[in-house]
């Protein structure tokens, strides 16, 4: 599906009504939510990034954005959910402590229940002792996304938290984490996207 140039500009713009619209109109034709997820949505968030970086759109630019993109987030909801095979574990996610950015948290929430995971979304500004939580309330996976440098490092500490508990998988993800940084850190997996935390969270599941 080519780029759908409408919804990417209202993303940009921060318009919340275009966006809803555009994305029932999509929703009622039963074209491919994930086709427009991939390469509409997320690419104007891309966008107002890099309008970012030139100093093109400031801080409220991005949050306007940010606030369509994920009502256009949760009309896709239902569908992305619907789209997955049944597993079986109750798992939790989080953004670290100091972060704020919530879109892509939400993505492989929304992607983990479509694959039948029970998940306990702990929302951002998460420190070790939430995910603890979670995990005392029989979570047996814990998924931390982080979108900035300067808060990538508290993965860190998670991973450590968790060290004594081969039964609890840590697996990390978001736009500036790596796998190599996964494997420095001593992660059980890296995520590079939504679809991939799923599998990648399956293997280990499988694997425990
Ligand atoms: Co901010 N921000 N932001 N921001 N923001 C970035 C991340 C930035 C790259 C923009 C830029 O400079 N080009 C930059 C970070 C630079 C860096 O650290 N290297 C940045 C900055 C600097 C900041 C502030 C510091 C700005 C300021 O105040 N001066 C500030 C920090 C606030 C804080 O968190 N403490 C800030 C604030 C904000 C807003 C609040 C305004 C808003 C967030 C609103 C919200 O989330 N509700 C915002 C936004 C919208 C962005 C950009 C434009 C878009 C992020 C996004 O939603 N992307 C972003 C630029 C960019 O990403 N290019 C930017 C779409 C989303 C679907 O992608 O989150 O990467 P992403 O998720 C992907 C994968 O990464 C992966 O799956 C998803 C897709 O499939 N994934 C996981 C994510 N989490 C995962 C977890 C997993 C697995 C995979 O678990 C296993």
């Amino acid at each position: 599906m080519p780029r759908n140039e409408s919804l990417f500009e209202a993303i940009c713009k921060g318009d919340r009504d275009t966006v809803t619209d555009l994305v029932q109109k999509v929703l009622d034709r039963g074209d491919d939510v994930v086709d427009l997820l991939n390469n509409s949505m997320i690419p104007a968030m891309r966008e107002m990034g890099d309008r970012f970086s030139r100093n093109d759109v400031y801080v409220p630019d991005m949050l306007i954005a940010a606030r369509a993109m994920q009502s256009g987030l949760d009309l896709i909801a239902p569908q992305l959910a619907s789209s997955g095979h049944k597993s079986v574990a109750k798992v939790c996610i989080g953004t670290v402590k100091g972060d704020l950015h919530d879109i892509g948290k939400n993505l492989v929430a929304m992607m983990l229940k479509g694959a039948g995971y029970e998940v306990i979304d702990l929302g951002v500004d998460c420190n070790v002792s939430q995910f603890q939580q979670a995990v005392d309330d029989g979570a047996n996976a814990v998924l931390c996304s982080a979108l900035l440098t300067t808060t990538m490092p508290y993965m860190k500490s998670v991973v450590e938290h968790f060290k004594e508990r081969p039964d609890v998988k840590v697996v990390i993800g978001g736009a500036p984490v790596t796998e190599q940084y996964a494997e420095e850190i001593g992660a059980d997996g890296y995520g590079p996207d939504a679809n991939q935390a799923v599998k990648v969270l399956d293997s280990c599941v499988k694997a425990s």
